[in-house]
């Protein structure tokens, strides 16, 4: 039983007849466990996301108490609300996301990034919207970042808003390179494959829902230089892990792969 760790570099890195633990770190290795039951570790940086509700934000605002925004049993701001305090309270919001995220530009050089509203009483009579408006963003880009329509009614109209900033993402932010490993894979009495990969740095449930969003994808196909044998590639945005066929064992599925990955935080 040995381990074997490599650089930064990409290098091959071979292992025993014994059971191994294999580490290619940085770099596009290839990784040759010969046999034994072998364990291939890699290490994944995931950035995860979340969308901003601006009710969420809002009841937690230090001004809250004082903007008189009331919200309805569904979370939404309530009807009876008056846009005037509505709008001092959204307006906060879109500044604070200007703040955190980083958005727009300072166009006209006053030192800050403007927010307002347009307010837009003509839509159709007895409604009307409240688009916010980021300074050097235009509608288009707001329109990518803002959804989930809202309204409040105030006397007889009806005021719409953009609910929520941003969406839940979850995704790889950095990865080990692009690696492939020769391994003979040998089978359990059960009929699985004997080795193990050890995902570092990112859970079961975050594989699941990048592994539905596409983020992470499977394929099956001749990528071992070698041979024209079936390899099965795992492949997201800045890396991949080629598991090359052999006569005996193959890969065809991200589920099946599941199987052999031990995820590890
Ligand atoms: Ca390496
Ligand atoms: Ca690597
Ligand atoms: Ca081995």
């Amino acid at each position: 039983m040995s381990t074997i760790i490599g650089t930064d570099a990409s290098t091959q890195l071979r292992g025993t007849n014994d059971s191994d633990t294999i580490i290619g770190n940085g770099g596009n290795d290839t990784l040759v466990g010969l046999a034994g039951v072998d364990t291939y570790v890699f290490n994944f940086t995931v950035q995860q996301t979340e969308a901003e509700d601006f009710t969420t934000w809002a009841s937690h605002w230090p001004g809250f108490t004082s903007s008189r925004v009331t919200f309805d049993s569904t979370g939404d701001v309530a009807d009876g609300t008056a846009p005037g305090q509505f709008d001092l309270a959204y307006k906060a919001w879109l500044s604070y996301l200007v703040e955190t995220y980083h958005l727009g530009k300072d166009l006209d050089g006053d030192g800050k990034v403007g927010v307002r509203l347009d307010i837009d009483g003509s839509v159709a009579p007895g409604t009307g919207e409240r688009m916010p408006l980021i300074e050097g963003l235009s509608e288009a880009d707001m329109a990518k970042l803002f959804t989930d329509i809202d309204d409040f009614r105030n006397g007889n109209k009806t005021w719409q808003y953009l609910g929520t900033f941003g969406a839940d993402s979850t995704k790889i932010a950095a990865s080990d390179g692009n690696d492939i490993i020769y391994d003979s894979w040998g089978q359990t009495a059960e009929g699985t494959a004997a080795n193990k990969l050890v995902f570092h740095g990112m859970t079961a449930a975050q594989w699941d829902t990048m592994v539905a969003s596409g983020d992470i994808t499977g394929s099956v196909g001749a990528y071992d230089p070698r041979d024209a044998i079936a390899d099965f590639k795992i492949s997201w945005a800045g890396g991949s892990i080629v598991i090359a066929g052999t006569e005996k064992f193959h890969f065809t599925s991200l589920t099946e792969v599941k199987d052999l990955i031990t995820f590890d935080l």
